[in-house]
């Protein structure tokens, strides 16, 4: 007997088919034989949504009448994928919205494919929010997330001809969208410029210049199987002045509406550098914007209708999580409002503060720390700067009672001295909360060794590791059915949806070769599923029978798809050359997605480079069923959602102390990919828990990188001692990517031999070399699928479940509602 947990519908079949009918006509307008799967996706929706209402309404009142303490998760990036299916899956109803649309003539796939994906998020760091408020809400936690409503979501990438990208923007709102209601009525205010003024009595007054509306837009975050349904509520930026009456009546049309397009501007793009920082000021705006509202928001939702609410309880009605340095703006707004608006005296204000904050770091780049021009911060907002410089004082003033170590105090200043001084958010969120997580073991060692080491010698209480999770919901129950329900069947019970670590009764399964080979099975069929996706949405044609061996991320040096290209690129050359007969090599199909910073030059090189050498290679007769790259363009939730299930080997590569945790590697993991990889980030867990002797590990340890950079790097030397990567970097330099021109590729040629700061070349040997593992495991299936299944069972870990049942004990003092 089976076990089933799955919620129950609140529906049947009929009363769903009745509303869908009713949503068609009064929303809709259309009869179900005009409609389109469109209108009937909206429609469907629309009744989800109606379904849900009830539950979101009480969760609200239990939030606010309750002793439980909320979280509010500010997050410049949710990356929501597609809502519908999901709405489906966490409220019980799949099976009635099947039979529903398909009892009126349509396909569900077709009416699941009409919705369009929000993309407002750049990568990993905006999907781990969206996986951490389906978790929340599935541990009935009362949440709120708050970020932006971009207008335009990350670009949407195309290629040229020549394979370069090309970025167009995504208007992911052109159709009509069911899942975000506007609520006019809950709008804040939201002020910017201007000057600070000190009144008779001592105290301050900001008299900004300008204002925008902060419109709430708000989406239901169904738990599953919870019965509660929290919210996300992304801002969207409104002018108090449509347009100016009497510069339009001079017919000078264009300025009479610049204040409405300037104020409209701050939520109408999602920044997709995550290398270079450009737009500087918009950015900051758009920060300021979100962070100002959502608190202004909580105060309201908090102590409704009170006029001077006692906001030293503020910390126990909510507690906010900085994701990452973005919402640090936040700090000093809360420390103005309390002082300015609600009249605490500073060290009141500065206790409410610190005890609400808390803050995320996602990076151990030195240079994605953000950064902001005091001068900038002054512009923009003056009184947060006054703030921000006494929040130095008398951080400073506190380190010398505790170090007598000028040279280290003077290294945490928040604000830098000199001409051109700097705000350093990262060190302002430090201080201005309880706690910082980094996000995995390696990385959060990391960040309290390296990246924020004077804070954690000074306040080591402060810092605590989270290991990021990734939900189940989407990743394996929507993303990968047939595999969903051989763990149902394996396990005996569909528990495991909200106890992945129950995946572990799957490894005594992993002996049983009958089951082996289901989980064989199951990823054959996947497999010949995007086979036929990858045919219908790009015109590839991918041989189901090779090993899917996949890299997706953003594209960025330190991750290193160059080191996968490189290694490609040598194997083809072995097989152009003579020197690996073609019959012994294994067939393998390479797929690649990444998006590039657009303002980022060697990244959209590689992107060139890979795309040329999937031409090449691909028409190339003398490799034809043996190698094949396909890059399919705009990587996104939803190609994730199909190629992750489909994949045998996963590439995470990146250089060791690099990537702070990655959360592709889990979702690959617990889709039964093998994992080629680094010790790096998540990976050093993933592997830990897996076994040592299931994960393809290669390459240099954080250790290993810090001498050689000591001793000093040289690339050079490791393209002349290896001659397969000298083959290889020859050929991308002798024009055979690039029809014979010898220039296209030589910058990044360059770089690798004069720089390479990831030392790419200094791990090509160890990478190319683990290969022959990875082919002889492969040419035995059951032993391979026994391992990917063994990955299956040991992954249950990376559950953003357990990530958010480590934030509520280590960090947010909280639990589910009663
Ligand atoms: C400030 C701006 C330029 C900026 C915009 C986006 C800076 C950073 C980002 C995004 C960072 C990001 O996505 N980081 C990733 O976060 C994941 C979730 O913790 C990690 O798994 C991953 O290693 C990390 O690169």
């Amino acid at each position: 007997m089976t076990e089933i947990t799955a919620p129950k519908s609140p529906v049947t079949t009929e009363e769903f088919t009745d509303r869908i009918r009713e949503q068609l006509k009064y929303a809709q307008g259309v009869t179900p034989e005009q409609a389109t799967p469109a209108d009937v996706y909206v429609a469907s929706s629309l009744v989800v949504r109606h379904y849900l209402q009830d539950a979101w309404f009480k969760t609200q009142q239990d939030m606010v009448n309750g002793n439980t303490k909320a979280v509010g998760y500010l997050s410049a990036e949710f990356l929501m994928g597609k809502q519908l299916r999901n709405a489906l899956l966490n409220a019980g109803m799949i099976d009635q919205f099947d039979a529903a649309v398909e009892g009126l003539g349509f396909k569900p796939q077709d009416v699941i494919d009409a919705e369009y994906e929000p993309a407002l998020g750049n990568g990993g760091l905006g999907r781990l929010a969206a996986c951490f408020i389906d978790s929340l809400a599935s541990l009935g936690v009362p949440a709120f997330g708050y970020g932006i409503q971009y207008r335009y979501g990350i670009f949407k990438q195309e290629f040229d001809k020549d394979g370069k990208q090309v970025e167009k923007p995504e208007y992911w709102l052109a159709n009509e969208e069911p899942w975000g209601h506007t609520d006019y009525n809950r709008s804040q205010r939201v002020n910017f410029g201007g000057k600070v003024v000190t009144k008779a009595d001592g105290s301050k007054e900001w008299q900004p210049e300008w204002s925008v509306r902060a419109v709430p837009v708000d989406y239901m975050v169904p738990g599953y199987a919870s019965g509660r349904v929290n919210t996300l509520r992304l801002w969207t930026a409104k002018s108090y002045d449509e347009f100016d009456l009497a510069t339009f009546n001079k017919s000078d049309y264009l300025n009479a509406v610049k204040p409405k397009v300037k104020a409209e501007d701050i939520s109408k793009i999602l920044y997709p550098e995550d290398s270079t920082p450009q737009g500087k000021a918009l950015r900051l705006e758009q920060q300021y914007f979100f962070v100002s509202a959502s608190i202004h928001d909580a105060i309201r939702v908090f102590y409704p209708g009170q006029d001077k609410p006692d906001l030293t309880t503020f910390p126990d009605k909510i507690t906010f999580q900085l994701n990452d340095t973005h919402p640090v703006i936040g700090i000093p707004e809360l420390m103005r409002v309390l002082i300015d608006e609600y009249g605490y005296d500073w060290n009141t204000a500065w206790d409410i503060t610190t005890r609400t904050f808390n803050y995320t770091c996602h990076t151990l780049l030195p240079e994605a720390l953000e950064v902001w021009p005091a001068k900038l911060i002054g512009e923009l907002l003056p009184r947060h700067l006054e703030i921000i410089k006494a929040i130095n004082t008398n951080f400073l003033a506190e380190l010398a009672t505790k170090t007598r170590d000028k040279a280290k105090i003077d290294r945490m200043r928040i604000v830098t001295e000199g001409d051109n001084p700097q705000v350093r958010m990262a060190y302002l969120a430090t201080a201005g909360g309880s706690h910082v997580n980094g996000v995995a073991a390696l990385h959060s060692e990391l960040l309290k060794d390296v990246t924020l080491r004077d804070f954690s010698d000074i306040y080591p209480d402060k810092f605590t590791n989270v290991t990021n999770g990734v939900t189940p919901r989407r990743f394996i129950r929507l993303a990968n059915p047939r595999l969903s329900a051989l763990i149902t069947e394996g396990l005996g019970t569909d528990r495991w949806l909200s106890d992945l670590e129950l995946l572990k009764g799957l490894e005594p399964l992993a002996k049983d070769d009958e089951f082996v080979k289901k989980f064989a099975a199951v990823k054959q069929a996947n497999k010949e599923d995007f086979a036929a996706y990858a045919k219908r949405e790009y015109g590839f044609e991918l041989d189901p029978n090779t090993m899917f061996n996949t890299m997706v991320k953003r594209l960025h040096e330190y991750k290193r798809q160059s080191l996968k290209i490189l290694a490609l690129i040598a194997k083809y050359a072995d097989i152009k050359s003579g020197k690996v007969n073609v019959d012994d090599v294994l067939p393998r199909t390479v797929i690649f997605g990444a998006k590039a910073a657009p303002g980022y030059y060697l990244a959209k090189m590689t992107i060139q480079l890979i795309n040329n050498v999937a031409r090449v290679v691909n028409n190339d007769p003398d490799v034809k069923g043996k190698l094949n790259v396909y890059f399919p363009w705009n990587y996104n939730v939803r190609l994730a959602q199909h190629l992750i299930p489909a994949t045998d080997l996963d590439e995470q590569i990146s250089q060791a102390g690099k990537e702070a945790s990655g959360t592709g590697n889990m979702k690959f993991a617990l889709n039964g990919a093998m994992t080629v990889g680094t010790l790096d980030g998540a990976n050093v867990e993933i592997r830990e828990r897996v076994g040592a002797e299931n994960f393809f590990l290669f390459g240099m340890t954080v250790d290993e990188v810090d001498k050689l950079y000591e001793e000093g790097y040289s690339p050079a030397k490791y393209y002349e001692a290896d001659p397969r990567l000298k083959a290889a970097i020859d050929m991308v330099s002798d024009g055979t990517f690039s029809n014979g021109d010898r220039n296209t590729y030589a910058p990044l040629v360059a770089d690798w031999l004069t720089k390479d700061w990831f030392m790419t070349l200094a791990d090509f040997t160890a990478y190319t070399e683990i290969q022959s593992d990875i082919e002889a495991l492969y040419r035995q299936p059951l032993e391979w699928n026994r391992k990917a299944l063994l990955n299956v069972a040991n992954s249950g870990y990376f559950s953003s479940d357990r990530s958010i049942t480590d934030y509520l004990e280590r960090i947010w003092h909280t639990g589910p509602l009663a």
